[in-house]
């Protein structure tokens, strides 16, 4: 990893960079190794949709004030000096809304291809998450089939691989052949995206919020707290697997994009992330404390995960089988999903 000289950016750019490092979420690190091209203008595609999920995730945001925030959002981007600060004070990332007009004057410098990019997928994530707000709110009840949760990740995940995939293409590192494939990218958003709803189950459960679509949970417990009921753990395991064995149809997808990135420094962006989310599902896998605490990779692996998946395909669809095996050893019998599971598991081994 080398460094970059920001000595020359401007006050509101290095803010940017900031912002990125105190929001970070394993990205920042990937973001700044990016090829000079796209590094602004990722880091602004970044900042913009955290800023985003930083009104999306506040629960103490009324909706009254967060549904128009949410839907205007694509405007906000465009109105110097606006800033922002109805975040809860414990909230980690209030500060980026707090001092956001930085971000729209670099919104503003980006060259009209990419702002365009960058202001539809606002337009579209923004709406999408003011549905689903909207719909959990006044209806009380979580995601209920597995085609609204795929909805949901698809606003939040697939629009992001589908605003990435744009930019890439447009900055010439990626085969346009991909913009005639959506379910490529969107399978990359997906993959991340259910990964992180399997892990976070207990945070957002004690945040009052439920990803995990009622076709899934109700054929394991009655009651959605029930996972997280001791008495009835074997039900929340299996119920957890048929999560995991819904995320792992995305993984060939995934591959195949992969194997369609042209610039080393746009594959190590893409293919760090995913290759945390094998290794983070693996974790997950009957592994009940996922009910009972926040898990997560250790420092040791995401170091080792982030060297195999800077070497090339090969070496990342390696990682990607060994992930994949060890899920497959811990599959069990006992699990209804059993045959499901282990069919899953072989296809991405032949596949790979
Ligand atoms: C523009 C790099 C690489 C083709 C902030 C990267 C929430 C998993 O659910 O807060 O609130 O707990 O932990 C990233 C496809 C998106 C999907 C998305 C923007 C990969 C705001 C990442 C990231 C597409 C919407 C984790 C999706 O946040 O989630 C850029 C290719 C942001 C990617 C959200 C989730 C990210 C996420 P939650 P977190
Ligand atoms: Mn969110
Ligand atoms: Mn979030
Ligand atoms: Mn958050
Ligand atoms: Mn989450
Ligand atoms: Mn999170």
């Amino acid at each position: 990893p080398h460094e970059r000289d920001t000595s020359q950016d401007p006050e509101t750019r290095k803010k940017c960079f900031k912002f990125l490092n105190l929001t970070s979420r394993s990205f920042s690190a990937v973001i700044m190794e990016l090829h000079p091209e796209l590094l602004v203008a990722v880091t602004v595609f970044y900042l913009v949709l955290r800023g985003l999920d930083t009104i999306e995730d506040d629960t103490s945001v009324p909706l009254d004030v967060k549904e128009p925030l949410l839907r205007d959002f694509k405007n906000i981007i465009e109105k110097d000096g606006w800033t922002w600060n109805g975040n809860r004070p414990e909230e980690k990332d209030r500060q980026l809304l707090v001092e956001f007009d930085n971000v729209i004057t670099e919104y503003k410098a980006l060259k009209p291809a990419y702002r365009k990019i960058i202001k539809e997928m606002t337009d579209k994530m923004g709406n999408g998450m003011a549905d689903f707000v909207r719909k959990a709110e006044t209806e009380g009840i979580s995601t209920q089939t597995i085609e609204e949760y795929d909805l949901y990740c698809y606003y939040v995940a697939g629009l992001v691989g589908d605003g990435l995939t744009q930019l890439f293409v447009e900055a010439q590192f990626g085969n346009p052949g991909l913009l005639s494939r959506p379910n490529l990218h969107k399978s990359m958003g997906l993959f991340l995206q259910k990964t992180n709803i399997i892990r976070d189950i207990r945070e957002d459960h004690d945040d009052q919020r439920h990803f995990w679509p009622k076709e899934i949970w109700s054929k394991h417990v009655e009651k959605f707290e029930d996972l997280f009921n001791p008495q009835y753990k074997e039900a929340a395991l299996n119920c957890s697997s048929e999560m995991v064995l819904n995320a792992l149809e995305h993984i060939d997808e995934c591959l195949f994009y992969l194997a369609g990135l042209r610039e080393q420094s746009v594959f190590n962006f893409c293919a760090i992330p995913q290759a945390m989310a094998i290794a983070t599902l693996e974790l997950c896998f009957r592994n009940y404390s996922m009910f009972e605490r926040n898990i997560k990779i250790t420092k040791g692996d995401a170091c080792r995960l982030m060297f195999e998946s800077t070497q090339n395909l090969r070496v990342l669809c390696e990682t990607f089988r060994t992930y994949t095996r060890k899920i497959h050893q811990k599959n069990t019998p006992k699990d209804p999903n059993f045959v499901k599971i282990s069919i899953a598991c072989g296809n991405i081994e032949k596949f790979i």
